[in-house]
């Protein structure tokens, strides 16, 4: 009986027109569907992923473009700031070079206008700013001394080489220096003061040899180098004083009449 009916039922329903399946059918379609609905949204992951692949890999390309410009950026702000550094080291240099040279200049210049300034009396002559009489007459060591006094002056002290080298042109004589160790033997002594032991030093071989234990006034030999001698030989010496410049306020210093600042 119910299978006739279910076939009077489909029969009914051609007649009508109705071709929608049957209601006790659709249990065998349903899967066919099932398998077009999967494959369906199958392909719309795929098509997804493979667009979300595509999207990454531009991307990709993208970031990878901008870092290339970036690090090439980067380099060439760097040989930039190495090109930078080297042109201030050079001006630096340069500038340093210039004011080295302009420095020498102007200390030429003072020494020139120094040696312009500065002058020394009629019969005394000038080295470096300082004068020098070497006397014609002859006197012991004591009286050489007391006689450079009265000129304001002293016996010779010999600060450096230049000096001793000026004095060597100078002489041909024996002469008083300002060298003594009248008060203590051995113990040698500037007349100014200046330190004996860290100067410099030009005795002959051999000197000071105080001998006969009765020398103890410096002196300094025709060629130039010392020897000590006793203080009561008389021979000539050499005075020293500072050269007067022609400013007048230091007139007073060098004792020189005014006619002559
Ligand atoms: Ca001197
Ligand atoms: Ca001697």
């Amino acid at each position: 009986m119910g299978i006739y009916a279910n076939t009077n039922a489909f029969h009914i329903d051609e007649q009508n027109g109705d071709k929608s399946e049957p209601e006790d059918l659709k249990p065998e379609h349903w899967p066919r569907r099932t398998d077009t609905t999967r494959r369906n949204l199958s392909l719309k992951i795929t098509f997804a992923l493979l667009g979300i692949c595509i999207l990454v890999s531009i991307l990709s390309l993208v970031l990878a473009v901008i870092l290339v410009v970036q690090m090439g950026e980067m380099k060439r702000s760097d040989a930039d700031l190495r090109m930078d550094l080297s042109q201030w080291k050079n001006n630096v240099t340069g500038n340093v070079e210039k004011a080295t040279s302009s420095l020498t200049e102007v200390q030429a210049e003072i020494a020139l206008l120094g040696e312009r300034v500065y002058s020394c009396p009629e019969e005394w002559t000038k080295f470096k700013l300082r004068c020098y009489n070497f006397s014609s007459s002859l006197a012991n060591w004591g009286e050489a001394q007391r006689s450079c006094a009265s000129a304001d002056a002293h016996l010779v002290v010999i600060n450096n080489a230049e000096e001793q080298g000026f004095l060597i042109k100078t002489i041909n004589v024996r002469r008083w220096i300002g060298l003594s160790d009248s008060a203590s033997e051995g113990d040698w002594r500037w007349v100014d003061g200046t330190d004996y032991n860290s100067s410099v030093k030009f005795w002959y071989e051999g000197e000071p040899n105080n001998s006969n234990n009765a020398e103890h006034c410096g002196e300094m030999f025709a060629e130039g180098r010392w020897n000590d001698e006793p203080c009561g030989n008389k021979q000539k010496w050499i005075c020293e004083k500072p050269a007067c410049s022609s400013i007048r306020s230091s007139c007073k210093m060098c004792n020189e009449p005014a006619s002559q600042c």
